[in-house]
């Protein structure tokens, strides 16, 4: 096993810590994978973006100070690299079958498939979102805006990389060849989706992009959190540093939310009116729009954490290779031998509450998390609101509410929780997810802005700006 390290050597061709370059055969084989990233990087990545300066953090070490490195690089010559937390020598796997024995440093035998599935399919959702973005930079609403889009593009190619190393380094030519694949599926595409659902929906607007980065990347959190808690050691400790990459993400998804609810409180102020008709006529988005974009995004995203009944989630938690949110500070048995959880169900038209073994429900219980975090950040925007002294709330669907994935998929459930008819579905669904003119309407606002001063219409400006910058600052030399 290679020695490991927590500052990053960057003189190397793949910067890392996990002494890369005393592994030749592993060397070789992520140095020939590389250019097959940077080519797809060229092709589906930010669109005509490859000669400016963007001003990005880039991690020097692993520490907690290790982001503090900001500087202006052009992306295709980003560093991207393979990262793990530092080792803790001592750990004990947290969970499962394998509870308080030491953490595997290699993937043990019987787990290999369903441990190579899950390394899959968390790093099919890095590049599939870098593709459902790569367009959005002709219509950033400001350069801070715009950069942080990037920032966000090139974490996300980074998680990349650091499945990718996973597979390389554990999984022989198996994971060789599923790295390809990596490359080869696209978000979208109709012969070679994405994995996951919501990872081929498009992301057409600024709004949906921040809904994205607010809802999407907030399962990011919780499925890192539970892979962190793995008994394969390696994917625990690439999860823990992904997770300090992904609050960023999120910060910009929840401030950038917060900025749209802001500049449409001051148009209403504005035309005296909360008319969603004359609030688009002054320029901003009406919260009835916004209202209708969280009911779809927070739906394709709840529909991310599986079956409420998961064998699949019950295998994994067993053999010790994915646990819960925060396992070590849960006070229970670590094996859930008989412990039971509450389970939304859809039974005979009916939703009920049901007590089912909580083995099964590990995916329901993740959601349940997902859904306690989401709240917070409507709670924030429902504090501008109540700031302007605007009577409207926001609220967060009910949980069965346009699922496809689970016992509701397909099932009409409106977003209060009540089973109704397909015929009323199809009658009310304009009312609660966005329509074509909704989108048209929210399509017609992205205009380009990148003057270093200037800000579109229909979003007001961040608080402050990145690294102690000002938000106006110029955070992209286009050259
Ligand atoms: N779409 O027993 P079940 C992120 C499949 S986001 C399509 O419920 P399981 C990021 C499932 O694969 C985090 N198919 O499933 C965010 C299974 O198929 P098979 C990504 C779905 O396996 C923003 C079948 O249905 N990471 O990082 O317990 C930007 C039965 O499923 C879906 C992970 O997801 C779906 N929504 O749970 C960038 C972690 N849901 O086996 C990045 C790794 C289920 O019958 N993945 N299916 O063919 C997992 O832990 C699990 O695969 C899942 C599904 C939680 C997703």
């Amino acid at each position: 096993m290679a020695i490991e390290h927590s500052s990053i050597d960057y003189s190397e061709r793949i910067p890392n810590n996990v002494g890369l370059y005393d592994n030749r055969r592993l060397r070789r084989a992520l140095e020939s994978w590389q250019p097959n990233y940077i080519k797809w990087w060229q092709e589906l990545g930010p669109e005509r973006s490859t000669g400016f300066d963007v001003y990005l953090r880039t991690a020097i070490s692993v520490e907690t100070d290790g982001w503090a490195n900001f500087g202006f690089v052009k992306m295709p010559e980003y560093r991207w690299g393979i990262f793990l937390a530092k080792p803790d020598l001592d750990r004990k796997i947290p969970f499962g079958d394998h509870l308080g024995e030491p953490v595997w440093q290699d993937v043990p035998g019987e787990y290999r498939a369903p441990l190579r599935r899950l390394i899959v399919t968390q790093g099919d959702t890095e590049p599939a979102s870098v593709e459902q973005q790569n367009h959005l930079g002709a219509t950033c609403p400001s350069m801070y805006d715009l950069r942080n889009l990037f920032q966000i593009n090139v974490e996300e190619g980074r998680h990349l990389w650091a499945m990718v190393y996973l597979l390389h380094a554990y999984f022989g030519r198996d994971g060789r060849e599923e790295a390809e694949l990596l490359l080869e599926r696209h978000s979208g595409d109709a012969d070679k989706p994405r994995i996951l659902g919501a990872f081929n929906e498009p992301t057409p607007d600024w709004l949906s992009y921040y809904m994205f980065t607010y809802f999407t990347d907030r399962d990011g959190k919780y499925q890192l959190a539970a892979l962190a808690e793995s008994g394969f050691d390696p994917l625990a400790r690439t999860c823990q540093f992904m997770l300090t990459e992904e609050a960023h993400h999120m910060f910009v998804g929840e401030t950038g939310i917060m900025r749209v609810v802001q500049r449409s409180c001051e148009v209403m102020k504005e035309v005296h009116t909360d008319d969603p008709k004359q609030v688009r006529e002054g320029g901003a988005v009406d919260l009835e729009t916004m209202q209708k974009y969280i009911n779809l995004h927070f739906s394709v995203s709840v529909d991310l954490f599986g079956q409420e009944i998961s064998t699949n989630a019950a295998t994994y938690f067993n053999s010790s290779l994915k646990g819960r949110y925060l396992e070590a500070r849960l006070d229970d048995d670590h094996r859930l031998t008989d412990a039971l959880w509450p389970v939304h169900l859809v039974q005979d038209g009916r939703i009920i509450l049901e007590d089912r073994p909580a083995l099964n429900a590990v995916n329901e219980r993740l959601r349940d998390d997902y859904i306690k975090d989401s709240q917070r950040g409507l709670a924030r925007w429902n504090q501008v609101l109540e700031s302007h002294g605007v009577e409207y709330r926001f609220t967060i669907p009910h949980r069965f509410f346009n699922r496809n994935i689970g016992t509701s998929a397909g099932i009409s459930v409106n977003p209060q929780g009540d089973v109704i008819t397909e015929s009323e579905w199809q009658s009310q669904q304009g009312r609660w997810l966005p329509t074509a003119e909704d989108r048209a309407f929210v399509g017609s606002l992205m205009n380009r802005v990148t003057e270093p001063e200037k800000i579109a219409g229909w979003i007001a400006p961040p608080v402050r700006g990145i690294n102690g910058q000002p938000w106006d600052y110029e955070y992209v030399r286009f050259n």
